[in-house]
């Protein structure tokens, strides 16, 4: 088995992206299964074409994308990807893009990974979690559509989601927003992939 995990580069006023900083603490093998790492830009148009490039290159039974939803007070783990590009602020190359469809191709795709058993284990590990109905319409929502839509275009077998977890302390000593532990993040999302994993 191989899993293909990645977090994101910082983007915004951050130095840092603590979904990278969690997935680079991961163990090289979870439950036996390989952890491939990668990160990826915060960049609208090189996601779409880097991630099935990724995806083809690495072979995964799996694919657990992870990136910071800043404000946000626990981990959440994403139901669904929307067919929707759409930024006010732009991304890292400076791309806005408004109302544009990612990909010709459905509305929508539903998580293919446990979403509810994922929660469940993670709040009996006293980690805070809860399902999300929207990863938003910046990056992180065009990350999981074209990795659904990738798989199920190409009828690959491997499954797919994505976690968005909160600011760690750092970031947030000059914010009033909350934030987690780096370790409970990394925690998080090492139960994610086992659980994930059984589903297979
Ligand atoms: N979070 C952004 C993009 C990169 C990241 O870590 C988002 O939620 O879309």
């Amino acid at each position: 088995m191989k899993v293909l995990i990645t977090g994101f580069e910082p983007f915004g006023e951050e130095k840092i992206n603590p979904s990278w900083e969690a997935v680079k603490m991961l163990p090289e093998e979870i439950e036996g299964a390989r952890i491939v790492k990668k990160q990826l830009p915060v960049s609208f148009k090189r996601v779409r074409r880097l991630l099935p490039e990724l995806i083809d290159d690495t072979k995964p039974d799996l694919v657990l994308l992870t990136g910071q939803a800043g404000g946000r007070f626990n981990i959440t783990v994403e139901r669904v990807a929307i067919n929707v590009m759409d930024s006010v602020k732009g991304d890292n190359d400076g791309y806005a893009p408004e109302d544009e469809l990612i990909f010709n191709g459905p509305a929508a795709y539903f998580a293919t990974i446990p979403i509810r058993r994922i929660v469940k284990t993670l709040r009996e590990e006293k980690i805070p979690a809860t399902i999300s109905n929207s990863a938003g319409t910046y990056v992180c929502n065009t990350a999981m559509y074209t990795a659904l839509h990738h798989i199920s275009s190409q009828g690959l077998k491997a499954k797919a989601g994505f976690i968005h977890v909160p600011y760690i302390p750092e970031q947030v000593l000059d914010k009033t927003k909350p934030s987690m532990s780096l370790d409970m993040i990394k925690r998080g999302i090492q139960l994610a992939v086992r659980e994930s994993l059984k589903s297979l």
